[in-house]
């Protein structure tokens, strides 16, 4: 339950905002955050360009105008996700307390932990010094999460990490019993190969007894499903956008992103949403570090993001195979959204 105080309470002092004085709080960074990060970000960038179609790793989206264009689309009426989840946990969240009795809290691609907070009132019941541990690559919404959480749980203790989804495993052979979350259905924004490797990962790094509280868009109308990502006030297209605005901050990349065109369309063979940023004209995407050049011709459409839809026949028994059980399933009325309490065998 406790942590384990072999985990250096380092946090770092450069440009770092976050009054943690005086508060129980922590922020690690991964290993992987002292590489270059622009040249990490070029070489991802220049593998998606080389590869047909075309598609650019998602977890770039998340700097932090990014993280914060993600938070607004969380607020806009078409995009019932969010609002969906948060009601499920705001209903359940002392259930699923109850059911997995205390633990520390792991949240995978956490973001804010606006609905995290939900859990933490619940298993503050059992102990208000509950740990809780959130993991993302982006320091701004990690940032945002220790703070609002020092204020609404102060006797909470946050760990963060900023870093990649791999890189929290490291984390969970110090704590036990855990609750793992993966909230958001951030796990349709990984294809099928990367998710069924994710969800062997988490199962092979928990203890028999621990859970994973995962959250899934459930398939639906395909109207309802391109209206969550063709928002009228035009914040999915801004967060689109915004990767490329990133690559021309952060690498020098030249383009002209007037030029570019939001196209969020649903397969329905693949079941998932399919979002791309379309070059309107031909234009040629600087990447200086690497000394590579990429020509988009006029009419091309690079893939920014999946976000696959799931059926809970399907998903059930994949998660079985790979070593977990269903404790209890939250579903709305309208089977919209859900969340699978799961319990690693
Ligand atoms: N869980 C929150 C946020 C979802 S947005 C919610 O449900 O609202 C997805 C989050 O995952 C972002 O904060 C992003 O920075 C993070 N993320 C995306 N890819 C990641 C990766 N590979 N490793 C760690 N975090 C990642
Ligand atoms: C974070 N993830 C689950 C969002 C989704 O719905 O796939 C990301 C997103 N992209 C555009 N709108 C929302």
């Amino acid at each position: 339950m406790l942590f384990d105080p072999r985990i250096p309470e380092t946090a770092p002092s450069r440009g770092f905002p976050v009054p943690l004085e005086g508060t129980r709080s922590v922020l690690l960074q991964a290993s992987s955050q002292g590489k270059d990060p622009a040249l990490e970000f070029a070489a991802s960038v220049a593998a998606g360009l080389e590869r047909r179609p075309r598609s650019l790793d998602c977890r770039f989206l998340y700097d932090e105008e990014g993280s914060r264009l993600y938070e607004e689309i969380t607020r806009q009426p078409e995009y019932y996700l969010t609002r969906t989840e948060a009601s499920l946990l705001a209903r359940y969240a002392v259930d699923i307390s109850r059911l997995t009795g205390p633990a520390t809290l792991v949240e995978f691609g956490s973001g804010y932990s606006v609905k995290t907070d939900y859990l933490l009132s619940a298993y503050e019941a059992w102990s208000p010094e509950v740990s809780y541990l959130p993991v993302d690559v982006s320091d701004s919404a990690l940032r945002g999460a220790i703070c609002a959480i020092n204020r609404a749980h102060p006797a909470v203790r946050v760990i963060a990490l900023h870093g990649t989804f791999e890189e929290a495993f490291a984390l969970f052979d110090h704590v036990s019993p855990i609750l793992a979350l993966f909230l958001g259905s951030t796990v349709g924004n990984m294809n099928e190969e990367e998710s069924r490797d994710f969800f062997t990962r988490v199962a092979d790094h928990l203890r028999p007894g621990d859970h994973f509280l995962l959250g899934v868009d459930l398939l639906k109308d395909k109207g309802l499903l391109e209206a969550a990502y063709n928002d009228a006030a035009g914040v999915s297209a801004a967060f689109t956008g915004n990767l490329f605005v990133r690559m021309n901050r952060e690498l020098g990349s030249q383009i002209d992103t007037s030029g570019l065109e939001h196209v969020a369309r649903f397969d329905a063979e693949k079941e998932q949403i399919e979002i791309h940023a379309r070059f309107l004209r031909a234009q040629t995407l600087e990447l200086p570090l690497l000394q590579r050049s990429f020509r988009i011709e006029a009419g091309e459409e690079i893939l920014t993001e999946i976000s696959r839809k799931y059926r809970i026949e399907t998903l059930l028994p994949e998660m079985e195979t790979v070593g977990f059980r269903l404790r209890r399933l939250f579903t709305d009325e309208r089977r919209w959204f859900a969340l699978l309490l799961l319990e690693k065998g």
